[in-house]
């Protein structure tokens, strides 16, 4: 499968504190490239081609206390 960029938006990060941790939350899962993260755009873009990941993604970033959806 072709790597795609994905974007996800992000609610409920109100510093560069939860900015980071979203970062590095993405970072961690294996086969998540390119990670960024707008904080006051409120979204994330990544690179993945392994498109179960976008729902892995969404789930850690909730279990790190944000809310994120497509
Ligand atoms: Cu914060």
């Amino acid at each position: 499968m072709a790597s795609q960029k994905i974007t996800l938006n992000v609610e409920g990060m109100t510093c560069g504190h939860c900015s980071g941790t979203v970062q590095r939350t993405l970072e961690e899962i294996k086969g998540i490239r390119d990670v960024s993260v707008d904080l006051d755009g409120k979204k994330t873009t990544f690179e993945t081609d392994n498109d179960a990941l976008v729902e892995t993604a969404i789930q850690e970033i909730t279990e790190a206390g944000y809310k994120a959806f497509r």
